[in-house]
């Protein structure tokens, strides 16, 4: 491996070296200063890139395609303006501990702060948001220089993948020549990394294993609880330590979709309308939860694990995830050590409460989730017209095994983690870190380019997030990606309604409800996306399938109400609160 000048050699070593380590996509936004790194990419044929005009559009796509391999992939931009684009996706990484390599191009130290074009400070630029910020420095032309950049391009990776995973910013800073010509200097030094395609320094994080001590502290506590919970929410390598945790102990689960531990005998799916019920909440009051990974957003379950609930918090990056400051005890830990911990102790070594040997905590737990799911069912099925809590549970049944589910914020999520069945063979993913409703078009698409496992990925998009990243649909114009978008279309940000904000009609609908009137018709057809919309409810599966198998990118728009939607939503809180008291929970 040669190179003509020492930009074009940093580039092609820091893009070698990194598909070295792993790396398989990136996301490259067009500029001139980044030329070196844009041809690198280009010209390297381990790499998939992924040409997208926005710099914004670029980084979420980048994090979609990282949040749904699991690898980290890579995003590119040109110098000033553009990089500061990166920034909500480089917070959602942050928060989201997504492997992101943000790569910036500069311009060279002695032009900033000169009023050169398109120069800003690019140091240090998303503060502590990142895991590892370089300043690479301007390429030159040592004998070291190779070793250098490939050891930095090894430490970064090191930290995007490290415990907890997130993003990292590499400023490149290049003077001209931007473009692979022989300059002055040439670069007559070999580029070559390590002999057989091995990186410069290899690295790996070993899941954190739990001490002798918690494994003795936790077993104790789970062996002494007559009346324990088991709470999954999102964590990266996934829940299903907590499952298997529910499963064994024969404990009640109450399972985000995010967690993708919604399943298995215990699931209690309903519990975000169950625990509206006072009565409910009073009266099972759990005397030990352990939660693996983050609260999903179910405010009444927030209020239920007050602080005077003892809770343990099992996580692999110990990731201080207590907004109500409940925990009692933080354990950092792979969570699939849990299971290990169930004494066996019923007979012939059973675990305590499995099968007909449930204890009448987790059977009355099961009792509500056998009156609460009818319940909802019944009040969703007795109206055809398309509702938004129907199209959430409904679309996360209909997907097949081994698709990915991507959910926008706002009531999307709610609704998915309020509705959607116990199931299994279905990912559910989204933009939590911060909950924002930027990037969702582009996050689903890059989840699409990733193909993990090969099954279809599908979206639960609001309207404002579909519209908030439209510049993400140019990839769908280029074509080459899979994606259906089921749109709720309620003319606006149909969650303010639930808040104290609706009490104040007079400038409700021009500040919150923010109705545009947009046709999302229109919208497909300006990025060549098939376009189908549901009348009826019983017709979602059908356009969803029929705009799958059509392939490339489709939107589903389902029409619905805001207010109707606040209405349908506490009919249901109600007839689940009915349903809990005619079996004997006390109002
Ligand atoms: C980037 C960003 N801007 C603003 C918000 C505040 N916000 C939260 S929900 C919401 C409305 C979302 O509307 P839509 O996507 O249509 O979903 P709906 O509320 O109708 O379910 C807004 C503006 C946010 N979360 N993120
Ligand atoms: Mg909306």
């Amino acid at each position: 491996m040669k190179a003509l000048n020492a930009g074009q050699a940093l580039a092609t070593v820091l893009v070698d070296e990194l598909v070295r380590n792993g790396l398989a996509h990136a996301c490259i936004a067009p500029g001139s200063r980044s030329t070196p790194m844009a041809l690198a990419f280009a010209g390297h044929p381990g790499v998939g890139i992924h040409v997208l005009i926005d710099e914004r559009s670029a980084a979420f796509c980048a994090l979609g395609i990282a949040r749904a391999s699991g690898t980290p992939a890579a995003v590119l931009c040109t110098s000033g303006t553009a990089a500061a684009n990166f920034h909500p996706a480089v917070i959602e990484a942050d928060r989201g501990r997504i492997p992101l390599l943000v790569l910036t191009a500069d311009r060279p130290p002695e032009l900033r702060g000169t009023g050169a074009n398109q120069t800003i400070d690019q140091i240090k630029l998303y503060g502590d948001a990142v895991r590892w910020f370089a300043e690479i420095g301007v390429p030159e032309s040592l004998p070291g220089s190779v070793g250098y950049w490939r050891s930095a391009a090894c430490r970064a990776w090191a930290a995007t993948m490290g415990s907890p995973p997130g993003p990292v910013h590499l400023n490149l800073a290049f003077r001209d020549p931007l473009v692979p010509v022989a300059d002055d200097d040439g670069f007559p030094h070999p580029l070559d990394g390590r002999p057989g395609q091995d990186p410069w320094t290899r690295t790996g994080v070993s899941p954190a294993g739990m001490s002798a001590e918690d494994r003795r502290g936790l077993r104790a506590l789970l062996a002494a609880a007559d009346r324990c919970l088991v709470v999954a929410g999102e964590a990266p390598g996934g829940a299903g330590g907590a499952r298997a945790l529910a499963a064994l102990g024969g404990w009640p689960l109450l399972a985000d979709p995010l967690s993708g531990a919604r399943t298995g005998a215990t699931a209690i799916s309903a519990y975000e309308a169950i625990l509206r019920h006072p009565g409910f909440a009073r009266a099972m009051r759990p005397d030990l939860v352990v939660r693996v990974g983050r609260m999903g957003a179910s405010k009444p379950l927030a209020s239920y694990l007050g602080p005077e609930v003892p809770q343990v918090v099992v996580d692999p990056d110990g990731d201080w995830a207590d907004p109500g400051r409940s925990a009692k005890w933080i354990i950092r830990a792979d969570p699939s050590e849990l299971p290990s911990l169930v004494e066996l102790s019923g007979p012939g070594g059973a675990p305590q409460g499995a099968g007909s040997a449930q204890t009448p905590w987790t059977q009355r737990w099961l009792e509500a989730e056998a009156a609460a799911r009818p319940a909802i069912d019944a009040v969703l099925d007795a109206d055809d017209s398309p509702s938004e809590p129907r199209t959430a549970r409904d679309l996360a049944a209909w997907c097949p095994d081994g698709a990915t589910l991507v959910a926008a914020s706002s009531m999307p999520i709610r609704d998915l983690e309020s509705f959607m069945r116990p199931r299994s063979g279905l990912r559910v993913i989204a933009n939590r870190g911060a909950s924002g409703i930027d990037g969702f078009v582009s996050t689903t698409l890059g989840a699409a380019l990733a193909g993990r496992g090969g099954g279809p990925t599908m979206a639960l998009a609001g309207d404002l997030s579909m519209l908030h990243d439209q510049n993400g649909l140019l990839l769908a114009r280029a074509g080459s990606v899979d994606a259906v978008f089921v749109v709720v279309n309620n003319d606006g940000g149909g969650i303010f309604s639930f808040l104290p904000q609706a009490e104040f009609p007079g400038d409700f609908e021009r500040l919150f409800g923010t109705p545009h009137g947009m046709p999302f018709e229109a919208v497909a057809a300006l990025y060549r996306c098939g376009y189908r919309r549901v009348e009826r409810a019983a017709g979602l599966s059908a356009a969803v399938g029929e705009a799958l198998s059509a392939g490339g990118v489709h939107l589903v728009e389902v029409p619905t109400e805001r207010t109707a939607n606040v209405a349908l939503h506490r009919r249901i809180w109600q007839s689940v609160g009915s349903a809990l008291e005619d079996v004997g929970f006390g109002a």
